[in-house]
């Protein structure tokens, strides 16, 4: 064998196992080396293909992000029309439908169908020629479209090249390329963060990734593919159905969408269609309704098209989550923080299934960048259970009576200044708890659900008892009587009563609970859950300083900062001392045992760990209530041994301490984490 030969062997083996890491990571989200190592490969792989150029061939995964630098979207014309799908809005055009399906088919049984979420992307086509990616496009009008060729192969849910070795010669696979939420939002903070103009949705997102004209930008843009469809152009055999085609796909290393299933009949896809909007705000994708299509090829070839789409083939529409309406009035909302909101009133509209007319614009400084103001008519999202936001301005509807907005000097509620620190986007009243709005919003936080769960302490009441100035922080709610409250318009004997002992039996909350409803900044439920398991008591946390905060999971400088300055105020310890006077008991949580398993014991981390750096391994323990030390005895409990651990596991070993390696370690964390 000669050296050539050998490095060929090697760059095949090193492309076969990059391809293989690549599917596993970015395809089945399940990867299978740590990335260090994945780096390793690749870098040896781009060494052996600098030094034998001749080898390097564009399927190789070093290739992804297009040489050439430059694509110039050339006319791409398909050669089977990308036809667009038919829409149905409601129950009855679904039905409608499947009848002149079986019509049509003259068929005597139920159809079968393919129900596929569908996702709010873009449409694309590839293909494949011996099973390497060697053209892709977008749909266009369906009958030419744009050559985007370099900008797909940076996606790495995209094959280079298909797996196995039974693909046609000639393949055509469409599918749709979309952001997760969760990419988009980071690239709408990054860009924002930059200055720069963000997207108004992921859909958008990934078609301006794709538009991109240098394919580095496009390969830093959190896109994916899925597969929902194959057309072979030369005369090999598909399976004779849609289900058994998209199988063949998934084979050929294509993430297919796993939230597919089979329907027999019209009401059967109905179902489908419910299941699956009841799913929609959890998936971590947009999906904007579910597909239909006849599973049988035969069946699809006979329906055949109407002029843009297929007889077979049905979108059926969930409700839109975007929608256009006017800014009839910008108010200035004060939270329990003395935050103040600008929450723009709107014209009502219908919108992700509800009637919205508040959208919040978060600051001022959101408020710029959107260049909003009264009377114009903007977009609104809603999307999830999230608060409907404005997205856009439509600049050309801007009416000549529009007027700029503008953060008032005072507060609207107590007339405090408006402060706004220097570096921060939020602006706050100063009133502190003079504001009767801070104040309230205080209340509702304290009496809410999540908090000391007081039932019936609505807003409504908290408003009023305010207002009359019955109740001024908390603590007074602890001293209201069934005859105060008797007294108020609308309050009849038995709610009176009710509500007393609602605020009455209150008083013993867990300690969690407790925290989080003293409404300390950025503390939620996660960190007051950590804070009271990590100190037991209030006192405990009451007197640790940030350092100490900081040793608890989750607590970072910001947040331990906050809780300190929280109890540094005299009044916040005031009212803390009047609730425990007024019979309040919040319940220390058992630290020795239940929640700090690994009390008295004392843990060894060694090697290198994937999943966690060196200080979460050691928070994560110490948070359980282990000592973590730097040397083995025989009084260690326990070895963590990460890769290429050496003398410190020998001697565990030797010592027979009980070890660990990283998975069984991950293992117990999520045992012993709530
Ligand atoms: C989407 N957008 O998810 C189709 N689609 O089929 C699915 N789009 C389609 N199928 C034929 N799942 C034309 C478009």
């Amino acid at each position: 064998m000669n050296g050539t030969s050998s490095v060929a062997e090697r760059i095949t083996e090193l492309r076969d196992q990059i391809n293989d890491h690549n599917y596993r990571y970015y395809v089945l989200d399940d990867p299978q080396i740590p990335d260090a190592e994945y780096d390793r490969l690749f870098r040896e792989l781009q060494a052996l293909e600098q030094s034998h150029p001749d080898l390097v061939s564009p399927d190789s995964p070093t290739q992804r992000v297009g040489a050439t630098g430059q694509t110039s979207f050339e006319e791409v014309v398909h050669r089977v029309p990308m036809l667009s799908l038919d829409n149905a809005f409601n129950a009855d055009e679904l039905r409608d439908f499947d009848r002149r399906v079986r019509e049509r088919l003259a068929a005597k049984s139920e159809i079968e169908y393919v129900c596929e979420p569908k996702l709010d992307g873009l449409a694309v086509s590839l293909h494949y020629e011996q099973g390497k990616l060697t053209r892709a496009a977008t749909r266009g009008d369906g009958y030419a479209g744009e050559d985007i060729t370099a900008n797909i192969r940076t996606i790495p849910s995209v094959p280079l090249k298909l797996r196995g070795g039974s693909y046609p010669d000639l393949v055509e696979v469409r599918g749709e390329v979309y952001m997760l939420r969760g990419g988009f939002e980071k690239l709408n903070k990054s860009l924002s963060d930059r200055g720069e103009k963000t997207f108004v949705n992921p859909r958008n997102a990934a078609a301006g990734s794709l538009r991109q004209k240098n394919p580095r930008v496009t390969a830093r843009r959190p896109l994916e593919i899925c597969a929902y469809s194959v057309a072979v152009i030369d005369d090999s055999d598909l399976p004779d159905n849609h289900w058994g085609c998209l199988q063949l796909v998934r084979d050929w290393g294509f993430r297919i969408n796993p939230e597919m299933r089979l329907a027999q009949g019209a009401s059967a896809c109905l179902e489908a269609y419910e299941e699956l909007q009841a799913k929609r705000d959890q998936l971590p994708y947009e999906i904007d309704g579910i597909v239909f299509k006849v599973n049988r090829l035969d069946y699809q070839h006979r329906l055949g098209f109407v002029s843009r789409a297929p007889r077979w083939a049905i979108a059926h529409k969930f409700p839109a989550q975007e929608e256009v309406t006017v800014v009839e009035d910008v108010e200035f909302q004060v939270g329990r923080t003395g935050a103040i909101t600008p929450v723009a009133r709107l014209k009502p509209v219908f919108v992700g299934g509800v009637t919205v007319s508040n959208a919040t614009l978060h600051n001022m400084d959101e408020i710029d960048r959107l260049g909003v103001q009264i009377g114009d008519t903007v977009f609104i999202r809603r999307a999830g259970d999230v608060i409907p936001q404005v997205i856009k301005v439509v600049r050309d509807k801007r009416p000549r009576s529009a007027r700029p907005i503008q953060l008032p000097t005072t507060c609207p509620v107590c007339d405090s200044d408006i402060v706004q620190l220097e570096g921060e986007a939020v602006a706050r009243c100063s009133g502190g708890l003079f504001c009767a709005a801070q104040r309230k919003e205080s209340i509702r936080h304290y009496a809410s659900r999540k908090a000391m769960d007081i039932e019936g302490l609505g807003e409504k009441w908290i408003d009023i008892l305010v207002d009359r100035d019955m109740v001024r922080t908390v603590a007074d709610l602890y001293r209201l009587t069934t005859d105060d409250l008797r007294k108020l318009e609308r309050m009849g004997d038995k709610s009176a009563a009710k509500l007393v002992n609602a605020i009455q039996s209150s008083n013993r909350p867990p300690l969690w609970r407790f925290i989080y409803a003293l409404g300390i900044r950025e503390v939620g439920e996660a960190t007051a859950k950590a804070l009271a398991s990590y100190f037991g008591t209030l006192e405990n946390v009451m007197a640790a300083t940030e350092e100490e905060l900081q040793a608890v999971p989750d607590v970072g400088p910001v947040v331990a900062g906050h809780i300190c300055s929280f109890f540094e105020q005299e009044h916040n310890k005031e009212i803390i001392e009047k609730l425990r006077s007024q019979g309040v008991v919040w319940q220390s949580e058992d630290i020795s045992r239940a929640n700090r398993p690994l009390a008295g014991e004392t843990w060894v981390l060694t090697g290198t760990l994937e999943n966690h750096t060196r200080d979460q391994a050691k928070e994560r323990l110490e948070a359980l209530g282990a000592k973590v030390a730097g040397s083995v005895s025989s009084k260690t409990s326990c070895v963590v041994a990460g890769e290429a651990a050496g003398s410190k596991l020998e001697k565990a070993r030797s010592l027979g301490v009980q070890t660990m390696d990283e998975a069984e370690f991950d293992n117990f964390l999520s045992r012993h984490t709530a």
